[in-house]
């Protein structure tokens, strides 16, 4: 089987990710800033098709129109050069000072102008380059404290945002969709729009929902202790996974960021089973951080160790699946049971059964094994490659 990506796997890296330089709440940058045009060359030279970023690590902030244009120039010539492609761009939000309370929805209102202006020109920027999705990580959209955050009152402005965002894009008829990335907490304490399922029901409430999906980071969820695969099957299941940040978190600690297939493995394996048979055509995004252990060989190492990763668990989800043992145990768990509906004949049909209620044995029902530990250990086997 290959396990050398190519760009029709669809795999793409933002500039921050293999450009993170190592610093930490407790340590200086322990690599050199990468130049983005070095990593567009990097990254293609790996078997990468996209490239992502947000506006501030392109261009520097606060960069006026001539540096602007400079910055971009440059990077769309490693683009033509390379024949990468900007899936997805975002907006910082979060690392200058002004957004120390948020952007959208900082209590400041000049604070909360200033980040729609700047999401504004991130936006024509996207559809300059090409891309098709905003991604929209609400950084420091929360608060440490309990009055100082009227939870009510920063959601309807948070609305006013996207709402007002999704008008700009229609007027100006830019080709682009938003998806909105949750987590629960960091850099802030508490984060608002914390899971996916926050999310959706957030995307609910906008002037038009059909302009907005979600960005699921893995390692999000799982700082959230939640089930990943699961969230990420809600999304597809309401028509909102937009796109997906794909990267490794050991449990319930602070956001490791590590490379994709590190940390919690199983879940990587059924992540890569569901987002392969649910037919999920959007870019396999990789926003992760190379450890700050690493020099610039080690960066590289971990960006071509996501791709083969998913690779390899994209095999061994297929081999899963095709394995008449598999389909076996899959039916002996009751799968195809589930996928039928559970009353066809309509309420009345069901009301009408005898069988389903009074002479249904709920007895032998519940003495029937579900049989899903030997699905589980069969599951185990083709990831180990024991089978
Ligand atoms: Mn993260």
């Amino acid at each position: 089987m290959r396990h050398q990506p190519v760009p029709e796997d669809k795999f793409s890296f933002g500039l921050w990710t293999v450009g993170w330089q190592g610093r930490d709440p407790f340590g200086d940058a322990t690599r050199p800033a990468l130049d983005p045009v070095e990593t567009v060359h990097r990254l293609a030279g790996l078997g990468a098709y996209g490239v992502t970023f947000h506006d501030d690590d392109l261009i520097p902030f606060g960069s006026g129109g001539r540096a602007r244009e400079a910055a971009v120039a440059r990077f769309r010539k490693a683009l033509d050069a390379t024949g990468l492609v900007v899936p997805m761009v975002t907006t910082n939000l979060f690392t200058h000072p002004v957004f120390k309370d948020g952007g959208f929805t900082s209590n400041d209102r000049g604070i909360r102008r200033y980040a729609l202006r700047k999401t504004i020109r991130t936006l024509d920027l996207a559809a300059e380059l090409g891309a098709r999705t905003y991604v929209a990580w609400g950084g420091r959209e929360g608060a440490e404290s309990g009055a100082a955050k009227d939870v009510r009152a920063a959601l309807d402005r948070m609305k006013e945002a996207f709402d007002l965002l999704g008008q700009y894009v229609v007027e100006q008829g830019l080709d682009l969709r938003f998806a909105i990335e949750p987590k629960p907490n960091e850099p802030r304490g508490d984060i608002l729009l914390p899971t996916v399922g926050h999310a959706l029901a957030f995307i609910g409430r906008l002037e038009r929902p059909e302009l907005y999906g979600v960005n699921p980071e893995v390692g999000h969820e799982q700082m959230a202790g939640l089930n990943v695969p699961h969230g990420i099957a809600q999304a597809l299941w309401s028509g909102k996974l937009f796109h997906i940040d794909l990267n490794g978190q050991s449990g319930l600690k602070y956001d490791q960021d590590l490379r994709f297939g590190a940390g919690d493995l199983r879940s990587a394996f059924w992540l890569v089973d569901l987002l392969e048979t649910a037919g999920y055509g959007g870019p396999r995004h990789f926003d992760f951080k190379p450890p700050r252990t690493e020099d610039l060989d080690g960066v590289w190492a971990s960006a071509a160790g996501c791709m083969r990763n998913y690779l390899v668990l994209k095999e061994r989800a297929a081999a899963f699946r095709a394995d008449p043992a598999v389909q076996d145990a899959l039916r002996a768990a009751r799968l195809d049971e589930l996928a039928r509906p559970t009353a066809e004949d309509g309420l009345a049909g069901l009301l009408a059964d005898r069988t389903a209620y009074e002479t249904f044995d709920a007895g032998a029902a519940a003495a029937r094994g579900m049989a899903f530990e030997q699905l589980d250990q069969l599951a185990l086997d083709h990831l180990l490659g024991a089978r």
